[in-house]
């Protein structure tokens, strides 16, 4: 494969996958660069999303194709955010407000377990399919600067930081990393 359209507009994510595929020789095109919108995100499932995601560019341009749905999934509010990750706080949410959101949804709560999933579709003329999940918890407070969404609070099981203070080192341990391995691997079959 010499060539795969990452369909996303999500600068964080493109960068990590971006950064996942930095030593194959596969050519990355985003959706941005190809002047491209998203699709209305209409699915009920993470696969199903990443499904459409993926089809839309796709079905137009015959490339390899792969897209990402994912989300922080918190236990006491029975899976929220969940699919809803990107618009917790409303259609015009920013991180900053989700993570306000979150916080003041679980107060001082002390079970704070949560965990961090990501579908990864890879369409090409078969449909792969790879799921990574990272349990940890949800910190009291925002802490670093690095990565995106609601990595300020999430700290994974067996550290004592957070993604965004993890910052490079997220890379390897991720939802998203575990996820992209398994597709590395088939593409560099195909
Ligand atoms: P695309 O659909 O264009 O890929 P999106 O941000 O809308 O971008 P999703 O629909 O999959 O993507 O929403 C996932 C949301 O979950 C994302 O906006 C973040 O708020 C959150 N999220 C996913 N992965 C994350 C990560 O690694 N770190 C922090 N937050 C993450």
């Amino acid at each position: 494969m010499d060539k795969l359209i990452v369909a996303t507009h999500n600068q964080g994510k493109l960068r990590e996958i971006k950064q996942f595929f930095c030593d194959m020789s596969v050519k990355i095109i985003s959706a941005d660069e190809l002047g491209e919108d998203s699709p209305r995100e209409t699915g009920k499932t993470y696969r199903e999303n990443a499904l459409l995601k993926a089809r839309y560019l796709y079905d137009k341009y015959r490339i390899p194709t792969l897209a990402d749905d994912s989300g922080l999934e918190v236990k006491i509010l029975n899976g929220l955010p969940g699919v809803y990750s990107a618009r917790f706080d409303g259609p015009k949410a920013t991180y900053e407000s989700n993570n306000i959101k979150l916080l003041s949804k679980l107060g001082n709560k002390s079970d704070r377990r949560a965990k961090f999933i990501s579908v990864i579709i890879l369409l090409s003329d078969t449909i792969y399919q790879s799921i990574g999940k990272v349990s940890g918890r949800i910190a009291y407070n925002l802490s670093g600067v690095g990565g995106f969404g609601y990595d300020p609070l999430f700290i994974p099981l067996g550290y004592q930081k957070t993604y965004s203070e993890l910052a490079c080192k997220k890379r390897f341990i991720s939802h998203r990393a575990i996820a992209l391995k398994k597709i590395k691997k088939i593409i560099k079959k195909l």
